[in-house]
């Protein structure tokens, strides 16, 4: 149950709010309370959603009247996301099939806003095997491309993101 709908919100929060008639502002937020109308849940539950997350995908503003996804998005949102300095390097989770083309076209951030990168590879492994066929964990210089110029940030929920990752990068 707490599954499920952390599945739902997350599929609302990050790309399609309009499908449940959920309005989300500039910043990613929704009201608590249209939330809790539109998926027939209590606040109790979405409580225990929030808390008992395995990735922390959401946060609750302040006074938790609005309610948010802390990354992954699909449309355009500013989460105010820090600019960091990156470990010397992250990894990113994907399928053996892809290589051949990231490393030809680069790592881009296809429907969502960002890449996404993990500081360990156990996360870039769970990350891989969402999909079906053989892993493949790419090792990303990640301090090169910041000492490069290249933005990183950090999520609330400490996943790194970055536009794009030019192949040159990658190991
Ligand atoms: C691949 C989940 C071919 C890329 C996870 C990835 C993550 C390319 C796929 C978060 C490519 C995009 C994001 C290129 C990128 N050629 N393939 N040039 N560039 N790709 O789902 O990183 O559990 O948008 O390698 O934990 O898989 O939902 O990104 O395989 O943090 O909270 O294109 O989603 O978070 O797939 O996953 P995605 P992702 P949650």
């Amino acid at each position: 149950m707490i599954i499920n709908t952390s599945k739902t919100l997350s599929y609302i929060l990050r790309h399609r709010p309009d499908k449940f008639n959920i309005k989300v502002d500039k910043y990613g937020w929704a009201n608590v309370d249209n939330v809790l109308n539109e998926l027939n849940i209590d606040l109790e539950h979405l409580n225990e959603v929030v808390k008992e997350n395995d990735k922390k995908r959401f946060s609750f503003n302040e006074d938790k009247t609005m309610i948010r996804a802390n990354q992954g998005h699909s449309f355009k949102v500013d989460l105010g996301l820090k600019k960091i300095v990156p470990p010397f390097i992250l990894y990113h989770g994907t399928k053996k099939d892809h290589v051949d083309s990231i490393m030809k076209k680069g790592l881009s951030s296809m429907t969502r806003n960002h890449v996404h990168l993990s500081e360990d590879i156990d996360t870039a492994h769970i990350v891989a095997s969402r999909r079906k066929g053989e892993d493949a964990i790419l090792e990303i210089k990640a301090r090169e491309m910041y000492s490069d110029g290249v933005d990183i940030f950090l999520s609330e929920n400490g996943v790194y993101l970055t536009k794009f990752v030019d192949s040159k990068y990658i190991k």
